[in-house]
């Protein structure tokens, strides 16, 4: 790939050779090594607001935010202080804390269906926790996922899609056997005939839909209008339960998540990145009747040793009080704030004849290579990934930080201001005049 660009990236290069040689990639997740769109990744050492500075001491405004959790910006003051008095009590205790309940009920707060929640420490644990919660449920196997949709990366889910509208889950990695994914049914999104026709070919067998109710993992894709209506009605018709996998929309795209939003009540709910404040919280949750099957009280097993974190509750709980505290103005002002931005951008690639659509929802986003539109897993692969790369490039140099990918979605917080706005705009300008070049 590339290595030319106009950045000091001495440090950075110096830190990825020393890092590679301890750690697969250098990284400690795949998405962070830039392999899709090339170039240099920096090396962060700190953050503050909106913005992030490298071991070069090249600064970005940061449309990552660590993948979606700091809607506060980096080293948000409430959250630092609530950490830091959290921590001079103590790490963990691997014992019941009263911060646990504390975060419990913020949450329920903001999702009334969720009767009872059980933190976990990632995403991924959540969903495999909720699968696992909903086949107990039902005494049923088969899951239902949709493509370009991702769950975190338990066995199950790790899926390619297949040829066929309902054809079993062909594993999508190396090391999960076909017996492991051989209960799960990998369908497009946004199709309803799809899953009817599932939930015939596979009827009373299938324990869950697990769906992300607005797609962040092929970049940002919505639901069909009434499409999630539908997947509600049908798992309701079928006794098969509704999972919302809100780890990435909870209390971003509305306070109660995309539920709120499209006032949906899913059975199961499954949470992150936001709701521990950058610091690693996962959450399953819903009705006591699903709920109470989860050991110690029923007989569906999970457990985990930093679950209930002191530090990660406190952040989390820091965080949603604050978003609480100023939900009116946080969301309407974000979601203004991002509009500027995308339809900026947006008209900058027209003038350039740059060919992009894009999908947002309140404060996340994607700017697809493509004519557009992006409705589905079929429609976003048709991005032109290295166009994508070229201005993912470019608009590194010029101090833009985005995903590092054509299929992740990017975030915009509290701290931005119309200033970062009107310097992305600016950059994308420059990006686009350089690529038409
Ligand atoms: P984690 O295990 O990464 O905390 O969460 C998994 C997960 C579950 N559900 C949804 C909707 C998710 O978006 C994620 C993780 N999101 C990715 C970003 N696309 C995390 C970034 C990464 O993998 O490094």
């Amino acid at each position: 790939m590339p290595s030319t660009t106009s950045r000091k990236v001495e440090q950075s290069r110096r830190l990825q050779e020393r890092a590679a040689s301890l750690i697969p990639g250098g990284v400690n997740s795949p998405v962070r090594g830039f392999a899709s769109v090339g170039g240099d990744p920096p090396f962060i050492v700190r953050g503050k607001g909106s913005h992030i500075f490298d071991a070069d001491e090249n600064e970005y405004i940061d449309y990552v935010g660590s993948w979606g959790p700091l809607i506060l910006g980096h080293a948000a003051p409430d959250v630092l202080d609530a950490i830091v008095s959290a921590a001079c009590n103590g790490t963990s205790f691997g014992a019941s804390t009263p911060a646990e309940a504390d975060l419990a009920e913020l949450v329920i707060s903001a999702f009334p269906h969720v009767q009872k929640i059980r933190f976990v420490s990632s995403g991924t644990e959540a969903t495999m926790s909720a699968i696992r919660l909903a086949r107990a449920y039902t005494k049923r196997k088969y899951i239902v996922k949709f493509e370009g949709c991702y769950h975190g990366h338990s066995d199950a889910l790790l899926v390619k899609a297949g040829s066929g509208v309902a054809t079993l889950g062909i594993p999508g990695s190396a090391g999960v056997p076909e017996e492991f994914t051989q209960f799960t049914l990998a369908l497009p999104f946004n199709n309803v005939k799809a899953v009817e026709y599932a939930f015939q070919k596979f009827k009373h067998q299938i324990a869950c839909v697990i769906v992300e109710p607005v797609v962040g993992n092929m970049g940002c894709v919505p639901a069909a209008d009434d499409y999630l209506v539908a997947l509600r009605l049908i798992t309701e018709r079928e006794k098969s339960v509704l999972i919302f996998d809100e780890v990435m929309t909870g209390f971003r795209v509305a306070f109660g998540g995309a539920q709120e939003l499209y006032n949906i009540r899913p059975d199961i709910t499954t949470m992150g990145k936001i709701i521990g404040g950058g610091l690693p919280v996962g959450a399953y949750g819903g009705p006591s009747e699903i709920m109470n099957l989860v050991a110690p009280l029923g007989p569906m097993y999970q457990a985990g040793t930093l679950s209930g974190n002191p530090l990660a509750m406190a952040a989390g709980c820091a965080t949603l009080r604050h978003l609480r505290d100023h939900k009116q103005e946080i969301y309407s002002r974000i979601d203004k704030l991002s509009g500027e931005l995308v339809e900026g951008v947006a008209s900058a690639a027209k003038e350039a004849g740059v060919a992009l659509c894009y999908n947002r929802v309140g404060s996340m986003f994607t700017w697809f290579f493509t004519p557009g539109p992006v409705t589905d897993w079929d429609s976003a692969s048709k991005s032109n990934t290295e166009a994508f790369g070229k201005f993912f490039r470019a608009m590194l140099d010029s101090g833009i930080y985005l995903p590092p990918s054509q299929y992740e979605a990017a975030f915009l917080g509290t701290t931005h201001t119309a200033e970062d706005i009107r310097q992305t705009i600016a950059a994308a300008k420059q990006a686009f005049a350089a690529m038409r070049r």
